[in-house]
């Protein structure tokens, strides 16, 4: 799961990612561990020689959005179009030292790299529906130049109204021809407004309205003082709970990042308990039993026989795996079974 961080300069971005690394990030590309106490809790119990727990690879790589109305340049498009998710941190705090290229203006931002996403993407569309004009076998029905078309012309209004393509509904056909031009306004996306430190605990009513209605269009969103996060995130991991709560907060930038992340990509986790490898794996809600097999490695899809599931609360319940099955708690699914979050799989396959 590539993670970029996109905005303006001095947004904090690099701030924001060194927090949400806790302070481990080495290089501009890193990854994030999951936090589940459930996959804490089988690796205690299963002893395994590896412990892989689920990650998020975030990307301070892409180079800083262009103020004042430019547009992103080919560069930036690059780079964004890799990420399967963008993380927006939006300029939200004051400050004389670090000065902005403009007024401090979080909303205006927000909405202003949005409308650049999509402006990005309708110069493409309309790009390429020009060319098409010339093709000769955009009139044959079924030919790819034909359902580009199609799909291109749907595409052109909404943008043209400035709305993003993660706002249609579109049909899965639309879907795959959409992926394979990877439109930036496609991809989901998580807001960060980076507020000041003094902020921090009780953010300004009118950012906390917008992630609200962010949240509600399925752009999870949050506020969250880079710089303070960063400090917290240098602290000894059982020094933070304490200071994060004497600071009125719940929980590290890295945890909220992670969780507005899988919220937003629309992911679960299911565990593979070996003991050579205990494994969590994040996996799209929805997907079948033999998508997760297809997840561990591809030969094991191929040989899928069944499933052996045993859900985590089951698990925990009996203490261990072998109790689990011993209680009959093992269940035995086909190919089309779909995955629940916290299920621990065991697939039984020819390879
Ligand atoms: N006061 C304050 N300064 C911050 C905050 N976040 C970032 N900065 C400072 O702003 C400058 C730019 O931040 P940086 O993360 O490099 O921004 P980037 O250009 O988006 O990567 C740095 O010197 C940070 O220390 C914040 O929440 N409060
Ligand atoms: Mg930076």
């Amino acid at each position: 799961m590539k993670v970029g961080l996109i905005g303006y300069n001095s947004a904090g971005k690099s701030t924001l990612y060194r927090a949400a690394a806790r302070g481990q990030a080495k290089g501009e590309v890193t990854a994030v561990v999951v936090p589940d106490e459930r996959f804490d809790a089988i690796v205690d119990q299963v002893k395994p020689k590896k412990a892989t727990p689920a990650t998020v690879i975030l990307h301070d790589d892409i180079e800083d959005a262009q103020g004042s109305g430019r547009t992103f340049s080919l560069k930036f498009i690059d780079a964004a179009k890799k990420m399967d998710l963008l993380l927006h941190v939006v300029r939200a705090f004051e400050s004389m030292t670090y000065p902005f290229h403009a007024t401090v203006d979080p909303l205006r931002d927000q909405e202003g790299i949005d409308v650049e996403l999509v402006l990005s993407d309708l110069q493409i569309v309309e790009n390429r529906l020009e060319r098409l004009h010339k093709s000769l076998s955009v009139k044959t029905p079924g030919s790819p130049d034909y359902l580009d078309k199609m799909v291109f012309e749907r595409l052109k209004e909404p943008l043209s109204d400035g709305t993003p393509i993660r706002a249609l509904e579109l049909t899965e056909d639309e879907q795959t021809i959409v992926k394979n031009y990877q439109f930036l306004s496609a991809k989901p996306m998580v807001v960060a407004f980076n507020i000041g430190e003094d902020e921090a605990a009780t953010p300004p009513e009118k950012l906390l309205a917008r992630c609200k209605e962010l949240a509600s269009k399925g752009t999870p969103a949050f506020c969250a003082s880079a710089t303070l996060e960063e400090e917290i995130a240098q602290l000894d991991a059982a020094d933070q709970p304490e200071f994060l709560s004497s600071m009125g907060l719940t929980e590290p930038a890295s945890s909220r990042v992670v969780k507005a992340v899988y919220d937003a990509l629309g992911l679960i986790t299911f565990f593979t308990a070996g003991e050579n490898d205990t494994h969590a794996w994040p996996l799209k809600k929805g997907s079948s039993a033999v998508k997760a097999a297809g997840t561990i490695h591809t030969d094991i899809a191929k040989g899928f026989i069944r499933a052996e599931i045993v859900h985590y609360n089951d698990y925990k319940i009996a203490g261990s795996l072998d109790a689990a099955y011993s209680a009959g708690k093992m269940s035995l699914e086909g190919k089309d079974y779909v995955i629940q979050d916290g299920d621990l799989l065991h697939i039984r396959n020819k390879s």
